[in-house]
């Protein structure tokens, strides 16, 4: 990637579901040592420090879904910060659990809006994060994101959302946790969902090069959204929803490697780290070293055949 703005956007969202810990998740990137592992890539890297959400209702302790007016009060902050960021540079949000998505997609597809290009979301989790407030059987809003950005109903309160994600433009990989309503309502859409069985037999590159063919073909903008729990808890325990099987170490570097080449990436969410339930910060530093692939890092050089 030519060298570029990297823009630290802190987003310590903890409103997203009932265990507590995500809001430590900045800090922890911030001393795994984000911002040098970009810049020893050439990058310039602006810290904006955190986001806080904007003003909002009380929550009331029993509403059936958690802290609905906490995570309303994200969304629309973060919505504003993402559509600021991305005429600046490339915004990294330092989450935070993953309603924060609901914010940095709105924004980041408002700016895509109003440049007359198409926004392209790739979803690397264990989860589709399809639910509504009102489908969800947990309450916990981490899992109903993508739901709000592609346009679903049933985000009463929330800001707006004026320029929905077309369902084909999203691309799932991952998948291995799927609630019944989710699967309903994502087998009426367009989004290419692609599960760990189909990883396995396959591999993780095949789905995802026909993805970028397609952000591509369309001169679009991609932002991409990184669960921790995408990745194998055996290498990534820092996440509060493990799900065996998931992303080898190497499968999801290969992911960022070819993002990286693709020259497509615009924008970028790191989610769901709870420092709370790592071990020495390795979930932490997993998260930080494949940040930085997407950014260019690579061991070995494929011009000059030499290690760098
Ligand atoms: N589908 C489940 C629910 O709605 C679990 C959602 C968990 N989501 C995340 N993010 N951890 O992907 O409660
Ligand atoms: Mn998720
Ligand atoms: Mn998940
Ligand atoms: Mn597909």
């Amino acid at each position: 990637m030519t060298p570029t703005t990297c823009l630290l956007i802190g987003a310590p969202v903890d409103s997203g579901k009932r265990r507590r810990g995500c809001l430590m998740g900045p800090d922890a990137y911030r001393t795994a040592g984000l911002a040098e592992s970009l810049s020893d890539l050439g990058h310039a890297v602006v810290d904006l420090g955190n986001c806080a959400p904007a003003p909002h209702d009380q929550d009331h302790p029993n509403s059936p879904a958690y802290a609905l007016n906490e995570t309303i009060g994200w969304t629309a902050a973060l919505s504003d910060a993402a559509e600021t960021a991305m005429t600046r540079g490339f915004p990294l949000f330092l989450g935070g659990d993953h309603s924060l998505s609901a914010g940095s997609v709105r924004g980041v597809a408002n700016h895509a809006a109003r440049e007359g290009r198409p926004l392209f979301v790739l979803w690397l989790d264990a989860h589709t994060d399809f639910h509504t407030p009102k489908s969800s059987a947990s309450g916990n809003l981490h899992g109903t994101p993508v739901a709000y950005f592609a346009g679903r109903d049933g985000f009463d309160g929330f800001p707006t959302v004026e320029n929905p994600v077309p369902e084909e433009n999203i691309c799932m990989i991952g998948l291995r946790s799927v609630d019944a309503a989710e699967h309903e309502a994502l087998a009426a859409t367009r989004i290419h969902c692609h599960d760990m069985r189909e990883i396995d037999e396959h591999g993780i590159a095949k789905p995802l090069n026909a993805f970028l063919a397609k952000v591509a073909a369309a001169n679009g903008l991609l932002h991409v959204s990184l669960d921790v729990d995408f990745l194998d808890p055996s290498v990534a325990p820092a996440v509060g929803t493990t799900v065996p099987g998931g992303a080898t170490v190497r499968e999801a570097h290969l992911v960022m490697e070819l993002l990286h080449d693709s020259g497509l990436l615009t924008s970028m969410d790191l989610v769901e780290l709870n420092p709370f339930l790592d071990e020495r910060g390795r979930t932490a530093k997993l998260m930080v070293d494949l940040a930085a692939s997407a950014l260019g890092r690579r061991v070995f050089d494929r011009t000059t055949r030499s290690f760098s």
